[in-house]
Formats: C-alpha cells, sequence, structure tokens
C-alpha cells in the first residue's frame, strides 16, 4: 500500500512542495533511497503528532545507547560542576545568536509529553520528557529565510577522532511542537546516559536522530559541507536522513 501510494502521490506532492525543495541538499535527499520514506510519511502523517502515552505504560527503565558517558575532558568539567557553566549555544544562519544556559532554558514555556523511543537497533521505551520546543528556541534566535535545516552538535565522539555525534532536521521537523530540547527524563534531571544535560526529542523519527549530549545548534542552507554531508554521524556511515516513523 505504502509503495503503491508513494509512487501514485509522490508525483503530486513534489508538485507542491514548498521552499525546502529549493535547497540543493533537499534536492539531493529526495533524489536518495530515503525519497519515499520521507515523502510517503509527509502525505499520510502530514504533521499530525506522535502518540502519546499514559503514566502506567511508561518503561520501567529507559536504557542508554551509544554513547553513555562523551567522557572528555571539556564534558566532564561540566559535569562535576552540575553543567551551572554548559551554555548552548545557538547561530548560523540566524539574526540573534544565543548562549543559553540550563536555567535560562528552563524559564522558558515548557512541554512535556510521553513517547515511545523506537532504535533501529530493535528496541523501544516508553519515557516522559520535559523541555522547551526548539521552535520556541529558534523564535527567540529568529532564523534567516536561507535557513533550511537545523543541525545539532554533540559533545561526544563514538571512536576518537571521528569528529563527534550530530545530527540534523528539516524545519517541519524543528518546529513541529513535540520536537522538543529535553533537559528531564520521567520528572528527573536528564541522567548522563540519556544525554544530560539536555538531548533532542523529534518523536516521529527513530532513535538516531534524537541527539544527545547538545552544545550547538546551528540553523544552515546545506548540510553538504557538515561531516561528511549526509547530515548525521549515522547518515554519513550509511543510514538514511529521513527515518521516519
Ligand atoms: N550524542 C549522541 N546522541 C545519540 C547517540 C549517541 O551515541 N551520541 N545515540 C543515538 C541512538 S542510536 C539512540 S537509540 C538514542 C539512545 O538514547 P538513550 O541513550 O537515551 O536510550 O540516542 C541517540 N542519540
Ligand atoms: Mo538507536
Amino acid at each position: 500500500m505504502l509503495l503503491r501510494s508513494g509512487t501514485a502521490f509522490g508525483g503530486l506532492l513534489l508538485g507542491g512542495c514548498d521552499r525546502l525543495s529549493r535547497s540543493p541538499t533537499f534536492e539531493g535527499i529526495l533524489a536518495s533511497a530515503d525519497s519515499l520514506t520521507y515523502r510517503v510519511q509527509r502525505l499520510l502523517v502530514g504533521n499530525a503528532l506522535a502518540r502519546e502515552f499514559t503514566p502506567a505504560e511508561l518503561s520501567p527503565v529507559f536504557r542508554s545507547n551509544g554513547t553513555d558517558d562523551p567522557d572528555t575532558d571539556e564534558y566532564n568539567a561540566l559535569r562535576e560542576n552540575g553543567f551551572v557553566d554548559w551554555r548552548l549555544m545557538i547561530g548560523g544562519l540566524v539574526a540573534r545568536p544565543l548562549a543559553l544556559s540550563l536555567a535560562q532554558l528552563r524559564a522558558l514555556p515548557q512541554r512535556t509529553q510521553i513517547t515511545r523511543h523506537d532504535c533501529v537497533e530493535g528496541w523501544s521505551a516508553i519515557g516522559k520528557w520535559s523541555g522547551v520546543p526548539l521552535g520556541t528556541v529558534l523564535d527567540l534566535a529568529q532564523p534567516s529565510p536561507a535557513a533550511r535545516f537545523i543541525v545539532l552538535y554533540c559533545a561526544d565522539e563514538l571512536e576518537e577522532g571521528d569528529g563527534g555525534y550530530y545530527e540534523s532536521i528539516d524545519l517541519i521537523d524543528a518546529y513541529h511542537p513535540q520536537t522538543l530540547l529535553a533537559y528531564a527524563l520521567n520528572d528527573k534531571p536528564l541522567a548522563v546516559g540519556n544525554g544530560a544535560p539536555l538531548r533532542l526529542r523529534v518523536e516521529r523519527q527513530l532513535g538516531y536522530k534524537h541527539a544527545k549530549y547538545l552544545m550547538r545548534v546551528e540553523a544552515v542552507a546545506d548540510l553538504k559541507v557538515i561531516g561528511r554531508g549526509k547530515g548525521g554521524y549515522w547518515e554519513d556511515r550509511g543510514y538514511a536522513w529521513y527515518a521516519g516513523i
């Protein structure tokens, strides 16, 4: 069914595409193997909310996956100090670059949601996330009309010298109401294993898009010049950029 509707309506959707379609990277993505997933999901799901769950459905343990501790000198120093010196840097194609402390992020309007995290490795967990919608922070920074993607840079490397974990999403997901810069899991400050002090929640995509240990957020016009050019740490190593579920 998905394959048929992808073939039948893919052209329609492309025809009606928004300003995203003018970006060279975006055209590259539409021409790639991601294309069908991206177009079919957007067609069938639109900007709908991901399913939310009840407190009774919470997983007893929300495991840690990938990096469970960045363990760099810089991160260890921030961690030892309870992250009071940590700042989220927001820059790139924005009118007002920002450096926000955890206290400043906590003072912004908060959203809490209970959602299911699905990892490609074959496990899921339901957790209660609290944080500030990414869109709220972007509104403060004012992305310029040239911005097409939001890139999120993390504190950790999975292998020494790999340039660090990073991820990117388009502006539709960036402004989606459930897309959070999350600082709490199950009513407790984010543990180091789950991305302290701040991680992304982008609920309509798979686990690897949910960047942990956030240090910097950048609005960009093109993903080709970042990392190895595919829009994320795992994308650079062969995963799909659009990991819609
Ligand atoms: N910075 C960073 N973010 C990351 C990863 C990572 O290794 N480093 N792993 C990703 C993967 S594959 C998954 S499934 C989730 C795991 O989140 P958790 O540790 O809270 O379970 O984080 C994602 N974000
Ligand atoms: Mo994952």
